[in-house]
């Protein structure tokens, strides 16, 4: 297989003036005619070769004239003139039978289209590649009501519709939707005063019901996007579609935003409220893109977190303004550090700018999105607050239009602030997470912090350099006063310290503030301190975190030395629950414990073999020592978390639920299940019935309520997805691969469905200690169905394949079997590029 490498990268030896489009729909003979303006590009001559998979060449001309192009598997070539020309073509294509949903292609009796990052080249023979920008005009013709591609709306008739798009953009950008589709319109007036329609596409039928909380979401975005940052949308029309098969979550087509039902309809009776702040921050996501993505776009694949990095860091703002910022940083900081750091930390480990790749698909990763977005938010942190909105400032002027990389992106910060961020870079092209270790003293008045940093070789890279941390840090006196407010200390060296002077006595300090850099903190640190710091930092973030830490010390201790649950975090939790002045969705927080891949990750670093069963027991042995402290307090507690009137999925509504669903889950293990059946049975939203449900399923119960759930939800296929993903979830270690294989059988399990699929092996693969049972059942289980999956869709097949990536951390005998599974997997005869190259890397 051909590796691609950002060294590589050369110009396009044309430049496209324009695009012309004809489609004419046909669910296995579209034919799609284009009419392109090239001309060369002087400065980089070369060869004329246009991107083209299993597209059928019907005929093709340029300047009018009938050519025989020399048509490969990938594309093709053609001899043309040294002038601009005008290329014409009309192929064939097949989209009732693209089930790998890239490209054009048919869900639920819609065409729809996925064109990132390379899916254009199944429409029509093009340059599919982000540098080459151009104007597009589409016709659509075909038998269905609503016709939508890119733009504004040109014209329409019966059975044909022609959109323009001005802004000139790269073919990953290009949509089209066809189908019976009805709207849920509105309109925003933008900041300069113009009007822009909006419109959330649905099928005709219980969906419609569940467009409204999307459209409201869509306008607090663009009102955000104005206030915050300056940015006006820039068409007459806005529209997002909903798709039942969509591979991810949404795509920022120019105008067209094209959605995965499930991170765009919502109502109370069928969304939880997290499902709500997804949707808000997925719509508010592809919305950014407009201009980080769209109007500034990428000028090759490895910049990718040019446009994801920054867009992900402005939606969390975003939800961050809605709602609570110090319980976005640490649900940011949950996902960051149990996925991320996972990846950093094993064979798919890569830097947040990779160097080369196979497949780019492969390449959408939680370390290009979510560590991306920590970069930006280390500069911000670097440069302040003013500085940083006004390097954006420069940078939406200067690369308006253009297909930017890393570097631009860096130079506009040197240039506006005067900064040299020459190391500040390393964190794009190193990969894995640093570990920085801390040590401190005090004498005469003065405190000294010694920090040294490290980062563990990556694949590919043997030794690291030392990376610019800002490490934001407040002091504490002994009785909780904060005694030194956060100051951010700037990292560069290997080892370095910092002193505070004019101290009365030895601090406690508070590090790493606000979660200021991704890296590992170390630090010998007593359980009595700990608990001080749960119980007294003035940084919410560092109060839950001290929590956490103390959460994972404890269970270490009881899964290693055999120890009894340790009172001082018990007291702290108690503490936390009963501290009314917080928040409650930050309580919620505070007193759940780390997941079991979490402790899994935490022992392997700790150099200690995880035993997955192990850490499962001890979890749920904590849980229900921690139910018992707090015994009496937890019904006060529920109570006073009850939301009446109707549903509003807002954080204040939404973070009492999360608290009082926190505390069913501890009382659930000392009622046997009562309160929790009773919540069920009064449940009027869904948040609240699938948490009676979570909890009856944990403790082993709740068969009748699982089956009256499926009978009452069997036609919602988005409740559905819930129903299948948690009844894995929560089936017990041994009963975890059967539970799977149990559920494919259902009469609407539909491996097409990436949703579906997802649900049940998705869940397989984030239940811990049944992913792991020592019989390695699921290892099979899943790499099985991988295997067939591959055939039909490799994305998403690429994509679940990294439930493997944890192979190294756990024993001889798991490892032989989670490799032997990846090995198997990888002899399929015909496997696709894209897990070929994750199982080769995972390998090694
Ligand atoms: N840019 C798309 C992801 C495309 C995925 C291609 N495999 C969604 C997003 O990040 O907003
Ligand atoms: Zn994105």
């Amino acid at each position: 297989q051909e590796t691609i490498y950002l060294k590589d990268y050369r110009p396009f030896a044309y430049i496209v003036d324009d695009v012309h489009l004809t489609f004419k729909l046909a669910d296995t003979a579209t034919r799609v005619i284009s009419r392109i303006s090239f001309r060369p590009n002087t400065d980089f001559p070369g060869e004329f070769f246009l991107h083209g998979q299993d597209v059928k060449l019907i005929s093709a001309k340029i300047d009018g004239v009938a050519v025989s192009p020399n048509v490969t598997p990938d594309g093709l070539t053609c001899d043309v003139p040294d002038a601009p020309f005008v290329w014409e073509a009309e192929v064939e294509i097949s989209p009732s039978t693209n089930t790998a949903l890239e490209g054009l292609y048919m869900s639920g009796g819609m065409y729809c289209t996925q064109c990132e990052a390379e899916g254009f080249r199944k429409i029509t023979f093009y340059p599919d590649r982000p540098d080459v920008m151009s104007v597009f005009t589409v016709r659509v013709e075909g038998d269905y009501p609503v016709l939508l591609s890119n733009g504004n709306p040109v014209a329409s008739g019966e059975g044909w519709a022609e959109w323009h798009d001005p802004w000139p953009k790269p073919a990953y950008l290009f949509a089209l939707v066809a189908g019976n589709l009805v709207a849920h319109p509105s309109s925003f007036t933008t900041m300069s005063g113009k009007d822009v329609d909006l419109n959330i596409y649905v099928r005709p039928g219980p969906d419609e019901d569940k467009c409204a909380f999307g459209m409201e979401a869509l306008k607090r975005s663009m009102k955000w996007d104005e206030d915050v940052y300056g940015r006006e949308y820039d068409l007459d029309i806005f529209n997002i579609v909903a798709v039942d098969d969509f591979n991810m979550g949404a795509m920022e087509n120019k105008g067209l935003n094209i959605f995965n039902s499930s991170c765009v309809l919502a109502s109370p009776e069928t969304s939880t409220d997290a499902n709500f702040e997804r949707i808000e921050a997925i719509i508010a996501h592809e919305y950014f893109h407009n201009w980080t993505g769209n109007r500034i776009t990428c000028r090759d694949w490895f910049q990718l977190c040019l446009k994801e990095g920054l867009t992900v860091f402005r939606d969390q703002q975003y939800t961050g303004d809605q709602g609570s910022h110090a319980v976005k940083r640490i649900e940011d900081a949950i996902t960051l550090r149990s996925r991320q750091f996972r990846e950093d930390g094993g064979p798919l480990a890569h830097p947040v700018r990779p160097e080369s790749f196979i497949e780019i698909n492969n390449f959408y990763t939680i370390t290009v999105y979510e560590k991306g977005a920590e970069l930006i938010g280390m500069l911000k942190r670097l440069v302040g607050d003013a500085e940083y909105y006004k390097a954006l400032d420069l940078y939406f002027t200067r690369h308006d239009g253009d297909a930017a990389t890393i570097e631009d992106w860096l130079q506009v910060f040197e240039d506006s602030t005067g900064r040299d961020l020459t190391q500040f870079k390393r964190w794009y092209s190193q990969a894995g997470t640093p570990h920085v270790t801390v040590t401190d003293d005090f004498k005469d008045g003065t405190y000294t912090i010694n920090l040294k940093q490290e980062t563990s070789p990556t694949p590919g890279q043997d030794s690291k350099q030392a990376q610019v941390i800002p490490i934001a840090v407040g002091l504490l006196s002994q009785n909780g006063d904060e005694v030194s407010p956060t100051r951010v200390l700037e990292m560069t060296e290997d080892s370095q310290s910092f002193t505070f002077e004019g101290l009365a006595a030895k601090p406690v300090p508070s590090i790493l503030r606000d979660f200021s850099a991704p890296v590992i903190l170390q630090r010998e640190q007593s359980n009595t301190e700990r608990a001080f710091l749960m119980a007294h930092d003035t940084d919410p973030f560092n109060k839950w975190d001290a929590g956490q830490t103390l959460a994972k010390n404890v269970l270490i201790q009881m899964i290693t030395q055999d120890a009894a649950p340790d009172g001082a975090f018990l007291d702290g939790i108690a503490a936390i629950l009963r501290d009314d002045t917080l928040d409650p969705a930050f309580r919620a927080l505070a007193v759940s414990l780390p997941s079991e891949d979490d402790m899994a990750q935490s022992l392997h670093g700790a150099g200690t073999t995880p035993d997955p069963l192990a850490i499962h027991h001890a979890v749920e042995a904590l849980r229900v020592a921690m139910a018992q402290h707090v015994q009496d307090i937890l019904p006060r507690i529920q109570a006073g978390m009850t939301v009446s009137g109707p549903y509003s999925p807002d954080a204040k509504s939404a973070g009492k639920r999360s608290l009082g669903n926190t505390v069913l889950g501890l009382l659930s293990r000392l009622d046997g299940g009562a309160a929790a059946a009773k919540q069920y049975d009064e449940a009027d939203n869904m948040t609240m019935q699938l948490a009676g449900l979570a909890a009856l399923l944990k403790l082993g119960k709740g068969s009748a309520e699982s089956q009256a759930f499926r009978t009452q939800w069997r036609d919602d296929r988005l409740v559905m997805d819930k129903w299948f993903g948690l009844t894995v979830s929560m089936a017990a270690p041994e009963n975890a691969a059967r539970t799977a294989m149990q559920l494919t059988q259902e009469p609407d399990f539909d491996m097409k469905n990436p949703n579906r699929f997802r649900a049940v092996f998705g869940a397989l693969a984030g239940n811990s200690a049944g992913f792991h049972d020592a019989s390695g059942a699921s290892y099979t289980l899943l790499g099985n169905w991988l295997a067939k999956l591959d055939a039909i869709n490799p994305q998403t097949t690429a994509r679940m394949t990294a439930a493997f990536e944890t192979w190294p951390r756990y024993d001889a005998d798991r490892q032989s079997k989670m490799r032997g599974a990846l090995e198997t997997l990888g002899a399929t005869a015909g496997l696709s590029r894209d897990t070929g190259e994750m199982v080769g890397r995972m390998l090694g």
